[in-house]
């Protein structure tokens, strides 16, 4: 049900027909939009490069002209490695603070993790309204150390974007309002309506808004749909949208860790295509969870909500000393299986899964795609 428009979205045979089979960078992107032409210092920003027949930008290192960008380093896989073999002893207290990258600022609130808590179905209306983000302002930290920053597009200006927690049967109010410089969009996978209706593009300084039901518990992804779709899912305009069953699960502690990857600096639209990533990260930052570990205590129910924003790797999500005692895949009851050790989730799914810490300790938690988790897909549980 669409309720208003300010700009009419693009034309969705154009979208896909045209955008989608001749990769668009950034420029191609800004220009479309006008927004290269008046914008003064725009043209230094975006240095484009052509490779293999695909445009990528990218923007320069830090100086005192240019605050918003930052250095990258060569390889800044190198310096992670040792943190999935380390002894948990030995990785307690490794934490670095992170340290100001050229204006680069953490990529989501503190307690992203701690999810918004469950609230029983109302027939009133969920208003969920978000700001479309992209450009100079929109520098976040992605690494602590090595410290790296990238130049991100997203929701809320907050990677991941802010979670929506509803109830089954629930509807949601839905507003996005494109504050950005390039025509972006919205898709819920909680949602089922017409993609030709409401998930199409609007235009920087327009907005957009329409109604949908929850029909279906469970953990979804929601982003950005706009072209190229890769580029900006993987500059990080994407989300978790957690629908709790209309009979409320039983108390828990809870958490939320949303998967995802970083190619390059920014917009690096090449580095997408062909993988791998630099960097992949829960809830926006690399290892950022070894810094500050998530809490617990032995003993309780320990309930984790996972979605893997992808744009290209599964996850293979495990928590070392631990077992699940039950794994909902999508987060559905309706899928609720006993005890596993490993559970996949692919690029663009979501899971649940609860587990009992049986002892003190920490407990390290990983995707088992070892290759991922050495860039950074690592955090540990601190049991007391
Ligand atoms: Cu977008």
């Amino acid at each position: 049900m669409t309720i208003e428009s300010t700009t009419p979205p693009v034309d969705p045979v154009d979208r896909w027909a045209g955008k989608q089979t001749a990769p668009l960078s950034r420029r191609a992107l800004l220009r479309g939009t006008g927004i290269l032409a008046g914008s003064v210092g725009a043209g230094a920003l975006l240095a484009a490069c052509a490779q293999a027949g695909v445009t990528s930008w990218t923007f320069p290192v830090a100086s005192a002209t240019n605050p918003d960008a930052a250095a990258v380093p060569s390889d800044p896989t190198m310096s992670m490695a040792p943190a999935a073999g380390a002894s948990p002893s030995a990785m307690a207290g490794m934490a670095t603070s992170p340290a100001p990258v050229g204006g680069a600022r953490d990529p989501s609130p503190a307690d992203f993790a701690s999810p918004p808590r469950y609230h029983p179905a109302s027939s009133t209306p969920i208003a969920f309204d978000l700001t479309s983000n992209d450009g100079p302002g929109e520098t976040i930290l992605i690494s602590a150390s090595p410290a790296t920053a990238y130049r991100s597009m997203n929701f809320g200006r907050q990677v991941p974007a802010p979670t929506l927690r509803i109830t089954e049967g629930e509807t949601v109010h839905f507003t996005l309002t494109n504050q950005g410089q390039m025509p972006h969009s919205i898709d819920f996978h909680a949602a089922q309506t017409a993609w030709s209706t409401n998930y199409q593009e609007i235009a920087p300084g327009g907005s957009f808004s329409f109604a949908w039901t929850a029909n279906y518990p469970g953990v979804f992804m929601y982003h950005c749909g706009a072209a190229p779709v890769l580029m900006h899912m993987a500059d990080g305009m994407y989300g978790a949208i957690i629908v709790d069953p209309k009979v409320a699960r039983p108390a828990a502690r809870e958490y939320l860790l949303v998967q995802s990857e970083f190619y390059g600096s920014g917009g690096e639209y090449a580095k997408m295509l062909n993988n791998p990533p630099d960097f992949v990260v829960f809830n926006g930052q690399a290892n950022r969870y070894k810094a500050t570990p998530l809490i617990a205590t032995a003993g309780e129910l320990v309930r984790i909500y996972l979605v893997n924003a992808g744009p290209n790797s599964s996850s293979a999500f495990h928590v070392i000393g631990a077992l699940f005692s039950h794994v909902e895949a999508d987060g559905n009851p309706a899928n609720r299986t006993g005890m596993r050790q490993t559970i996949d989730i692919p690029p663009g799914d979501g899971a649940m899964v609860e587990l009992t810490f049986a002892e003190p300790g920490t407990y390290p938690f990983v995707t088992h795609r070892f290759c991922d988790a050495s860039k950074g897909a690592l955090g540990m549980f601190k049991v007391s």
